[in-house]
């Protein structure tokens, strides 16, 4: 998962960049990325790191233009290099930057058509390079000088064509404008606005409303599935729909726990939907435990609190917090003689004991993935005093991996694969465990005042969107991803021996 941003503006807009980035920060804290353009010149900057530490004042001093894209990055199933930080640029046809939310589904088909009929090098194993070299030839075949909105389109239409899985997309072309565009199944979203300043008016694209809303812009509205939006250097916006036959099916896991509960995704708040959601898990609860002896709930920072207030709300039973976050994590240092630690669950959590002392609680948390952190956070309410530990998630068991660019473990490190309620609640140590319905979670989302009844929901159903997906092509990603934790354990151990030595 990652954040993306584009901002055509009337002065420099490196600061707007910026503090849109910080507000996308919960999308991606691997890399961060922004380039200007100014006089036909680019100015870049990107790294590892979170945005604060990205962006020093000597490299805002140089990101110079009004006009410029963004992007922080979670690493999703290629490696993680500085190299591969967002965004990537082209010199032809016109100085092409572009900045991607998702994940390519048909990446190995496009890197041989772009190497061998395309004639273009992609120099890194990131798909969105692909998927600009894609963009960058569908619009150099246009053969034209100055390229004109319908050029762009056309470009975008060509991209829907040949690109498969899920893509939301931000591009400068150098000297000419900001496209912005949306696969046509919708997966990831993407919004545009627009603010009024002095010299005239401003726009945004962006991942989420949030950055629009803290930034001072108003929401025009959602890109449509297929739909792109092209905003010239003197800000004339234009729309087109270019894809054959789109259809809204976004992924409703940006919803559980991806975006920020204050943005609003096509149309629909996701701080209703995970209102929602609490409702219909005390609903089920009510359904089959009626007599239930839960005491108290308490959510497990930050997520799930919303649906755990409401959940509470409706059962009649007392909402606490119970688990106290530190804000503050710092990095983890490989000392010599030292083997590199994960940060536990112990450093990041700690219990108010009074409210478990005794108590029958409930936890509850947005989802389930490993099951390694619920189980320590059951532990940890034990060893608080709590007299039963009872669990809840606002998700359903996650049962499949993920494939348009949300970073999950690989299928056999889902601790629900293969498994029943009851055998996860008892390797996670709950004394009983209540997973939310799918039905009922696609109600909580597409059930309010918008009405949307297809999502992604793949990592509960295995049912992909894009019809694509198969077991030969689950084994290759299980294999990568296999393969890349390898690598990336090789590496850290060479680099203990190295201070070991
Ligand atoms: C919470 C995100 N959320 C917490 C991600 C961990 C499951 N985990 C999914 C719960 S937040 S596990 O966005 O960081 O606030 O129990 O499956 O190991």
């Amino acid at each position: 998962m990652c954040g993306i941003v584009g901002i055509v503006g009337k002065s420099n807009v490196n600061q707007a960049l910026y503090d849109a980035l910080t507000v996308l920060q919960h999308r991606g804290q691997d890399a961060a990325g922004i380039v200007t353009s100014h006089d036909g010149r680019l100015f870049l900057r990107k790294d590892n790191g979170l945005v604060r530490d990205v962006f020093q004042q000597r490299h805002m001093q140089r990101l110079v233009g009004s006009i410029g894209i963004g992007h922080v990055r979670y690493p999703t199933a290629g490696s993680s290099t500085s190299a591969e930080a967002q965004p990537f640029y082209v010199n032809s046809p016109y100085g092409i930057t572009l900045a991607h939310n998702g994940n390519l589904t048909n990446v190995e088909q496009l890197a041989k058509e772009i190497y061998e009929s395309d004639l273009r090098h992609v120099n890194t194993n990131s798909d969105s390079e692909v998927l600009l070299n894609v963009f960058a030839h569908e619009l150099a075949v246009r053969g034209k000088l100055q390229p004109t909105e319908e050029d762009v389109f056309a470009a975008v239409s060509h991209v829907h064509s040949r690109c498969v899985g899920g893509y939301a997309v931000v591009a400068m072309i150098t000297g000419y404008g900001i496209v912005g565009f949306r696969d046509p199944n919708g997966i990831r979203p993407v919004v545009f606005g627009q603010r009024h300043t002095d010299e005239g008016v401003e726009y945004m694209i962006a991942s989420e409303s949030v950055a629009l809303d803290v930034l001072g812009f108003t929401l025009i509205r959602d890109l449509a599935p297929g739909e792109a939006v092209y905003i010239t250097e003197e800000g004339q916006l234009f729309t087109k729909q270019c894809a054959d036959a789109p259809k809204l099916q976004p992924c409703i896991f940006e919803h559980v726990y991806l975006a920020r509960p204050d943005s609003i995704i096509d149309g629909i708040s996701v701080y209703k939907a995970r209102l929602r959601m609490g409702e219909k898990l005390a609903d089920k609860i009510m359904r089959e435990r009626p007599e239930h002896d839960i005491d108290v709930v308490i959510p497990i920072p930050d997520t799930s609190r919303t649906a755990a207030l409401e959940l509470a709300n409706r059962l009649g039973v007392k909402f606490r917090e119970g688990f106290v976050k530190n804000r503050y994590i710092g990095r983890t240092f490989i000392m010599p003689g030292q083997a590199a630690r994960k940060k536990s669950v112990r450093q990041k959590l700690n219990a108010i004991e009074l409210e478990f002392r005794g108590k029958n609680v409930m936890l509850v948390d947005d989802s389930i993935v490993r099951g390694t952190t619920c189980k320590q956070i059951i532990q940890m309410a034990r060893e608080a005093g709590a007299k039963n530990v009872y669990f809840c998630s606002a998700a359903p068991a996650v049962r499949y991996p993920n494939v348009y660019g949300i970073d999950m473990p690989s299928v056999h490190e889902l601790i629900a694969h293969n498994r029943t309620t009851e055998q996860v609640a008892e390797l996670i140590g709950a004394d009983w465990l209540v997973y939310q319905d799918l039905p009922d979670l696609i109600d909580s989302v597409g059930g309010g005042k918008i009405k949307i009844d297809h999502f992604d929901c793949a990592v509960f159903n295995g049912e992909y969107v894009t019809g694509d997906i198969d077991e030969a092509y689950l084994d290759r990603i299980e294999q990568a991803r296999n393969d890349l934790a390898k690598v990336k354990n090789q590496a850290v151990s060479a680099i203990i021996d190295l201070y070991n030595n």
